[in-house]
C-alpha cells in the first residue's frame, strides 16, 4: 500500500531540505502525545510555583502571571516519534521574564519543569533562560486542553518531550536530574539536530 505523504519518514522526499532534522517528516497535523490523561484545570485556583535555588520563591496566580507581559514567537516543533510541525506561532511569556523576578541563585544550573499529573522534564537553566517560553496560545487560538492548556513550557530547540504541558512548577536545581522520560531511556539532551533520541546505546 502506498503511504500518504505525511507518513513518509524521509525528509528529503518532502523538499524541506535542511529546514528539518534527519529522521523527521513534516506533518500539517499536530498529534496529541501524553502519558496519562488530560488534567482538569481551573484558572481560579491555578498557580505557577517557582522554587528551589531562588532568592525569592514565587507562587503566581493566573492574573499575576498574565500581567508579566505577552509576546509572540514562532518556532518549529520536533517530536521524537518523527513528526515535525513547522512555523508554529505561540503567544505567552518568555521563561526569563517569569524566572528573573524569582532571582535565581548562582548555584542554580538546571531546572525541573513540574506538571499537573506528575510529568516532569529537566532542562539546563541557561537553555531555558535563552529560549524557554510559557505558551498559552498556539497559532492564534487558546492551546487545546490536550496540548497543555493553560500553559506549556516550550523548549523549541529540543525534542517535544522537553516541552512540558500543563506546567505548574519550576524547580531550580544545582545538579541535573532526569525527568519522566529521561528516567525511561530518552536522551538527556534531546537535540533533534544531533538525533539525540534515546540513550546513546539505544540510538544505534
Ligand atoms: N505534562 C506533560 N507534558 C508532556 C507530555 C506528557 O505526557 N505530560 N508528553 C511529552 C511528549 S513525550 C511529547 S512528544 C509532547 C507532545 O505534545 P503534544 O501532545 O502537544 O503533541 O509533549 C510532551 N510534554
Ligand atoms: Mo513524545
Amino acid at each position: 500500500m502506498r503511504k500518504r505523504p505525511d507518513q513518509v519518514k524521509k525528509i528529503g522526499d518532502q523538499g524541506y531540505g535542511e529546514r528539518v532534522p534527519a529522521g523527521q517528516y513534516v506533518t500539517q497535523k499536530f498529534p496529541v502525545l501524553s502519558y496519562g490523561s488530560t488534567p482538569k484545570i481551573d484558572l481560579k485556583t491555578w498557580t505557577l510555583r517557582v522554587f528551589g535555588l531562588v532568592g525569592r520563591p514565587l507562587e503566581l496566580s493566573w492574573e499575576q502571571f498574565i500581567g508579566l507581559g505577552w509576546t509572540t514567537i514562532t518556532s518549529d516543533f520536533h517530536c521524537v516519534t518523527q513528526w515535525s510541525a513547522l512555523d508554529q506561532t505561540w503567544e505567552g511569556i518568555p521563561f526569563a521574564a517569569v524566572i528573573g523576578p524569582a532571582m535565581p541563585k548562582p548555584e542554580a544550573k538546571f531546572i525541573m519543569a513540574h506538571c499537573f499529573g506528575g510529568y516532569t522534564t529537566n532542562i539546563p537553566l541557561d537553555v531555558a533562560m535563552n529560549e524557554g517560553f510559557f505558551a498559552h496560545k498556539q497559532n492564534g487560538q487558546e492551546m487545546g486542553k490536550d496540548h497543555g492548556w493553560p500553559l506549556r513550557l516550550l523548549i523549541p530547540s529540543r525534542y517535544a518531550w522537553k516541552s512540558a504541558k500543563w506546567v505548574n512548577g519550576i524547580e531550580l536545581m544545582p545538579q541535573d536530574a532526569p525527568g519522566f522520560w529521561e528516567q525511561r531511556g530518552y536522551n538527556n539532551n534531546a537535540d533533534p539536530w544531533k538525533e539525540e533520541r534515546f540513550w546513546p546505546e539505544l540510538n544505534r
